[in-house]
């Protein structure tokens, strides 16, 4: 590995570059038509224009992404976190040009794509799951009746090609099931080319936690402890933190170890979440993501671990430089992340950046790509800037984003820092154990009490 292709754009594309310098790796930054002024690219060795601003156009054109690898002579290609990451057909292309794939093999990412069969590998390995059909519904009616008659309404509904909150149908009585199996199918057969449909059991009010993972090509794994993610608004995550606040931690190192022996059961490599819900003390499988995620420097500040550079040194072939117990757990993280939309409708808020000067200090960590003069693209997502905060207790690391909140200086486009300024005060985050429907919820209860 010599010269890596970092196929994405923002915070991350920046974050990928400077893992790659860490490393002394070459860098080939591919880019859109609207973000040619990027601050990665003007830092990249080389950069390449895919393409125009829709995403569909450059950062999901797999041939293009081929073609610049090839021309450039990069050898292997990071795809960060959402466009072609996950995608398993791009990651077996790309194997078959001959280049490395930061990620799993392809295979690994197809298996966990598809959430049945992801759901089946986690039950063989004895990580524990929701209780449910543990395969596809088939065509019979009457045993997904018999089904959810056993485990007891209300039961979801979800697509196994969906995940990430698509596709997926709360189903509260018998006699709305039938028809929610088949409006489920449908929908599914159109959104992802596949009709098949599995039932679990509906859990209320679940906190949405989530264990980092790395496993190496010679057989060894770890796990990096958890994140709570349950801070969400229409299943985009809002803040993120570790440690998760009341969780014995000898049940998070149950189910780290557990994660951990399943990643070397399935033949996975490089880094990777297995994704849970917990309720009444008891964790649940859902979903497995197989890239970086948005919220990995939370489980850097706590571990230590660099996890974009691990993920570069797993895929060069080298052996994990560290085992479980070489890996402590230090204090506490929070992210809020930064977008550029309307703190209270939500709306994205493209435009030019007229002035950004960052938060600093003791404890604290900013990934963003912003510039004073920069223009947010309105053809991506809205996220401009990860804010992190570290303190040796949670309300230290509360009291630093509280301070840190308030030192950003962001000019010419609205940001949710306001929303984030009052979530810090909120005394049902400052008690900490929420559960994924909380800011939903309090988000109604301002918009009433105005
Ligand atoms: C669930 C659930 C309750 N019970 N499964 C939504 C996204 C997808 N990853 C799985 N999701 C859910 N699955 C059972 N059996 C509730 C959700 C859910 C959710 C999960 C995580 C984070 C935010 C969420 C918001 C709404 C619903």
């Amino acid at each position: 590995m010599k010269k890596v292709l970092i196929a994405n754009r923002g915070e991350i594309a920046l974050r990928i570059l400077r893992a790659c310098k860490k490393l002394g790796l070459a860098t080939v930054a591919v880019h859109s038509d609207v973000d040619a002024g990027l601050r990665h690219v003007s830092l990249a060795d080389e950069s390449v224009c895919i393409g125009p601003g829709p995403a569909a156009q450059s950062y999901l054109n797999q041939a293009e992404i081929l073609l610049a690898a090839k021309l450039t002579g990069a050898d292997t290609i990071h795809p960060g976190y959402g466009f072609l990451s996950e995608n398993a057909n791009f990651a077996q292309a790309v194997e078959e040009a001959g280049l490395i794939f930061i990620g799993p093999p392809s295979s690994a990412i197809r298996r966990m794509g598809d959430k049945v069969s992801a759901k089946k590998a986690m039950l063989h390995a004895n990580v524990p799951c929701v209780p449910g059909s543990g395969d596809a519904l088939s065509g019979n009616g009457k045993e997904a009746e018999d089904l959810a008659e056993a485990i007891g309404y209300p039961v979801i509904i979800k697509a196994s090609g969906g995940g990430g909150g698509r596709g997926m149908r709360v189903v509260r009585s018998k006699a709305e099931l039938a028809s929610g199996i088949a409006m489920t199918q449908e929908e599914a057969g159109r959104a992802f080319g596949n009709p098949e449909v599995y039932l679990e059991k509906f859990l209320e009010h679940p906190r949405h936690i989530e264990i980092q993972v790395l496993a190496d090509s010679h057989g060894n794994a770890v796990w990096l402890g958890e994140r709570d993610c349950s801070m969400q608004r229409r299943h985009q995550k809002v803040i993120e933190e570790s440690p998760a606040p009341g969780v014995p931690r000898v049940a998070i190192e149950k189910v780290g170890e557990l994660c951990a022996k399943a990643c070397v059961e399935i033949g996975y490599r490089g880094a990777g979440t297995f994704e849970f819900l917990y309720e009444n003390g008891e964790f649940f499988f859902i979903e497995m993501n197989t890239r970086v995620q948005v919220e990995h420097p939370v489980t850097e500040l706590v571990t230590g671990v660099d996890i974009v550079a691990e993920q570069l040194k797993i895929a060069r072939g080298e052996t994990l430089s560290f085992t479980q117990k070489d890996i402590q757990f230090t204090g506490h993280a929070i992210e809020c992340r930064i977008n550029a939309e309307n703190p209270e409708n939500f709306r994205p808020s493209p435009g030019m950046v007229s002035k950004w000067i960052a938060p600093g200090g003791p404890g604290i960590r900013v990934e963003s790509h912003l510039y004073s003069g920069y223009t947010v693209p309105s053809s991506y997502d809205s996220l401009v800037a990860k804010l992190l905060a570290h303190g040796d207790t949670r309300d230290e690391a509360i009291a630093r984003m509280q301070v840190a909140l308030d030192e950003v200086h962001l000019e010419g486009i609205e940001s949710n820092v306001p929303l984030h300024q009052r979530l810090m005060k909120d005394g049902g985050f400052v008690d900490g154990g929420f559960d994924i429907h909380y800011l939903e919820r309090r988000l109604q209860t301002l918009e009433q009490s105005k």
